[in-house]
């Protein structure tokens, strides 16, 4: 076993943690390694999974309305930006920026991404951040006066818990001199739509699940036998919810830690929350953290929604 790295030091911390809880967890920003974060986007491009696409549109259509809320000579800086794919679609309209700071959990996906854009748009510059939005965000000093939107598509603040969420909304209110906040939300919907959407037929969805496990077995010297697990997405509607896990198909005992981590036969690891949201539910939490709603900008089915929040 290869000594544990800061980072998965971090993982084994938090996987001891969450796989000797009852009932089992495990938080999920550890889904995006570089592998998960390429999973991740062919997630997006499924038929079944309709927020990126959705969302892109969305965005598409309103550019231009986005942009009056964006000053002149700011900075937009995004959480989780993953590929940045739906960042074009503002940075092709919002010519008037001075930077874009793009932030994710996953450095060398983030370092790659970033080369990108700086060929794509040469005038721009690109000034990434390697953090995970769960913490406060690292914002250079230098921009410390500068104008700020912040970003943060993809419903990933579905990933929180409400009491997260609203943290996550405060601590961006107190970032010096912010003027908006792009949000990315998803929509309460009929069920199926939504269990489809997190149980695709190809199974890059359970791939992408299952790679927790891989990824254990690669950075902390866990032994999963991942094909004795298997994936599965619920609703939960008392919590507004979709929730997956990670179903145990045998009794085991994997080899991970100094001890081992014992399984019944249909236990499960809860790998993900994803909170659907109606206008009022992210109203109330908006107001929670000290923002008001200025726009909540669906698609014709109501499937996803963009708010823009203001101070
Ligand atoms: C990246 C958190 C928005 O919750 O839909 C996709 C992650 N999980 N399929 C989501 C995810 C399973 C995604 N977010």
């Amino acid at each position: 076993m290869d000594l544990p790295t800061i980072q998965n030091a971090a993982l084994l911390k938090s996987a001891l943690e969450g796989l000797n809880s009852t009932p089992k967890g495990l938080e999920s920003k550890w889904f995006y390694d570089n592998a998960g974060s390429h999973l991740f986007e062919e997630i997006t491009e499924l038929e079944e999974y309709y927020p990126t696409r959705t969302e892109l549109a969305i965005l598409t259509d309103n550019a231009a309305l986005l942009e009056k809320y964006v000053p002149a000579a700011s900075v937009l800086a995004e959480l989780g930006s993953g590929a940045s794919r739906k960042t074009r679609v503002l940075l092709d309209q919002f010519t008037q920026l001075a930077a874009y700071l793009p932030t994710d959990i996953s450095g060398p996906f983030l370092n790659q991404v970033a080369q990108q854009l700086r060929h794509d748009y040469p005038r721009l510059t690109i000034d990434p951040i390697v953090a995970d939005f769960t913490s406060p965000i690292p914002l250079p000093a230098k921009y410390a006066d500068t104008a700020k939107t912040a970003f943060f598509p993809g419903s990933t603040l579905g990933n929180l818990s409400r009491d997260d969420a609203i943290s996550l909304l405060s601590r961006i209110r107190k970032w010096n001199n912010v003027t908006g906040f792009i949000l990315g939300v998803d929509l309460v919907k009929d069920t199926q739509i939504l269990l489809d959407a997190y149980n695709d037929a190809q199974g890059i969805t359970a791939d992408f699940n299952l790679n927790l496990l891989h990824r254990m077995n690669r950075e902390i010297g866990a032994v999963f036998e991942v094909n004795k697990f298997a994936h599965e997405a619920r609703w939960n509607d008392a919590a507004s919810r979709i929730e997956m896990y990670l179903v145990s198909l045998t009794d085991q005992t994997v080899p991970i830690g100094p001890k081992g981590i014992k399984f019944s036969k249909g236990e499960t690891i809860h790998t993900e929350n994803s909170h659907k949201y109606t206008r009022e539910s992210l109203s109330e939490m908006a107001a929670l953290s000290g923002w008001g709603v200025s726009e909540f900008l669906t698609d014709a089915d109501n499937l996803f929604a963009v708010a823009v929040l203001t101070p």
